[in-house]
């Protein structure tokens, strides 16, 4: 506690020796580190070492200062989000997922959409109140609206892994931009998840919603219960049993 104290591993491109050890020090002072420790190293392959090291941070954040914008939308169980679904909207939202452009990861997207589900939170294909599916990797954008258009989506779910020179920015744009040009931004509710995705990423470039890592479908299926019910209703019970 305010002690500062943190641990670190790395590896140099340097022979696993006594200068390595020397090295692994002086590049964390460079890094703010006090009292630099080298607690454990080994060579991983001829040239290169790893290093495990204890030191104390000089630097101080102010928490009380940092706001993260985020999806606000309370979480809740499977079973809760269908149920908020058949009373609220009384039939089944029209999801299409998949990783779009030239990004050729599923793991992320499938984690939201399959029925089995990942790291104990079912997909949204297990839920009653979603018609859920998932186009794969490397789908266009053309491919991803024509879809849309043919099953009448009521939100779209696009995973963005690869982020190198920016080309999940300009994916995500070109998807907005076919959509207003086709004049359907406004009616489709639209998502974006990926572990360098944020939520205020993701309302800069035109969507209504970003999620990062540690989401699941619990999350987006709240998310997407609630802005549906916002949307058709207000936010009021239009199809509440009376
Ligand atoms: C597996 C993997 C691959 C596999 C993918 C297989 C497959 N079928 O998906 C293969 C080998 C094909 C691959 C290829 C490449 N990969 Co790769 N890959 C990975 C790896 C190891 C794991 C990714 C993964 O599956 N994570 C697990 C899932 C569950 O996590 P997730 O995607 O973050 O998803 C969660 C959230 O982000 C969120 N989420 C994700 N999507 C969505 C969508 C919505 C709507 C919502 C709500 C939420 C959501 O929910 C999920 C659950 O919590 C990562 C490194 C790593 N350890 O992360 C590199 C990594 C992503 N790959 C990388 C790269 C560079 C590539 C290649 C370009 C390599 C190359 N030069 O060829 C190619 C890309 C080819 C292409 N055209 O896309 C880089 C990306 C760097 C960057 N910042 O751009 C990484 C980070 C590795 C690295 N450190 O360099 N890769």
């Amino acid at each position: 506690m305010n002690d500062g104290r943190a641990q670190l591993s790395f590896t140099l491109p340097v022979p696993c020796n006594d200068e390595a050890i020397e090295a692994a020090k002086q590049l964390m002072r460079k890094m703010g580190f006090e009292n630099p420790q080298v607690v454990f190293y080994k060579e991983l392959t001829q040239g290169f070492t790893f290093f495990n090291c204890y030191g104390e941070s000089t630097h101080t954040v102010d928490y009380t200062a940092i706001h993260v914008p985020k999806v606000q939308t309370e979480v809740m169980a499977m079973k809760e989000t269908d149920a908020f679904i058949r009373t609220h909207i009384g039939r089944p939202l029209v999801v299409i997922g998949a990783s779009t452009g030239t990004d050729a990861h599923t793991v992320g997207i499938d984690a939201i959409m399959n029925m089995k589900g990942y790291a104990g939170h079912y997909g949204l294909e297990r839920y009653d109140m979603f018609e859920a599916y998932n186009l794969g990797s490397q789908v266009s954008n053309e491919d991803f609206i024509a879809k849309a258009i043919e099953l009448n989506a009521d939100a779209l779910l696009v995973s963005q892994t690869v982020t190198q020179k920016d080309v999940h920015i300009k994916n995500m744009v070109q998807l907005v931009e076919l959509l207003e040009a086709e004049n359907l931004r406004h009616k489709i509710i639209l998502v974006c998840g990926g572990p360098r995705i944020t939520h205020e990423l993701a309302k800069e470039l035109g969507y209504d919603a970003g999620f990062g890592m540690n989401s699941y479908a619990d999350n987006v299926a709240s998310y997407l219960a609630k802005e549906m019910d916002r949307k058709v209703n207000g936010g009021g019970l239009k199809n509440f049993p009376k």
